[in-house]
């Protein structure tokens, strides 16, 4: 019955690390980087793949494939016995590389039902997976989401690759923008916990963000993730200043008014394993040492 799903689902979410405050001292989650390739461009975004010092999304010391990943999951799991979660989180997009994304999913799945799978993406694609999503019984989505309007979309997305063709400027970030929405309104409406993150840059989106939060809200969004840039260098955003930790909880407390916040997040590597506070993927290099 409904009832019973949404009980059960109330467990899950009390067992999600980023989802429950609670719930991030006592279990931990796996992600599986499966996922390279990216579908726009951000201009805060610099993917790497043999970095073990960094920790901040987007960073994998490896790249794996689906059935690499599911022998990663059962070493894991044996250390793990706390594990609630497996996420796919990049380092690209988890729904430019479906696909894999999919399978890798399939697999862990069908020996762990009991599993939660999360997935982390741009909102680009949503509109053609957002059925299969609903369909594979993923109740967690997070959607990074920077803005609703598109002049500003255009000074943090480069290009959004779409349908086989390439858009800059305003006209991507339109497209990027429009599929985000149709893509968090579907899966709310399917009852998927959707997660907005939402980066907060200073002197580009850092006065919008409430807005962005009132949209999702209107979506059914459950909560969002507002988080600090981290200028990296090598990248258009590099020279930006980060956002200190006060001006950030300030716009946490004023979209708590209308959304519930995340304030935990711990920006994590896209192949991070353990508690969010104790990342262990180091000890879990070794496990799978092909690169695809
Ligand atoms: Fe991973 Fe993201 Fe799922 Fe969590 S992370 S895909 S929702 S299982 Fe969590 Fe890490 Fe913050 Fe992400 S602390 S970066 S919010
Ligand atoms: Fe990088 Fe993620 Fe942006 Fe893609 S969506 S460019 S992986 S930050």
């Amino acid at each position: 019955t409904n009832n019973n799903q949404s009980t059960k689902l109330m467990e899950q979410t009390s067992k999600h690390p980023c989802y429950s405050r609670e719930a991030h001292h006592k279990y931990a989650r796996m992600h599986l980087p499966v996922a390279p390739q990216c579908n726009i461009g951000c201009n805060y975004c610099n993917r790497k793949y043999d970095c073990t010092n960094e920790s901040r999304p987007g960073v994998t010391s490896q790249v794996i494939t689906p059935i690499l990943a599911q022998q990663k999951f059962i070493v894991v799991k044996e250390k793990f016995p706390n594990l609630s979660v497996v996420g796919i989180a990049g380092p690209g997009d988890a729904l430019a590389n479906w696909e894999s994304t999919r399978e890798a999913i399939e697999r862990i799945k069908a020996s762990n039902p009991e599993m939660i799978f999360c997935l982390s993406t741009n909102g680009l694609m949503l509109p053609h997976y957002a059925p299969e999503i609903v369909k594979l019984g993923i109740k967690h989505v997070t959607v990074t989401m920077n803005t609703v309007n598109p002049e500003t979309g255009a000074k943090i997305y480069q290009f959004v690759h779409y349908q086989g063709k390439k858009y800059t400027g305003i006209e991507g970030a339109k497209i990027l923008l429009q599929n985000q929405l149709t893509g968090i309104q579907y899966l709310a409406g399917q009852g998927v916990l959707v997660k907005v993150n939402i980066v907060m840059i200073k002197g580009i989106n850092d006065q919008e963000i409430s807005e962005v939060v009132k949209k999702v809200k209107q979506l059914g969004a459950f909560m969002s993730n507002i988080m600090p840039l981290i200028p990296v260098e090598g990248t258009v955003f590099a020279k930006l200043p980060s956002t200190n930790m006060k001006e950030l909880n300030q716009m946490r407390d004023l979209c708590q008014i209308d959304l519930q916040q995340m304030r935990h997040c711990k920006q994590c590597r896209a192949d991070a394993i353990g508690l969010l506070s104790d990342d262990r993927s180091r000890e879990f290099d070794a496990v799978s040492p092909n690169l695809i």
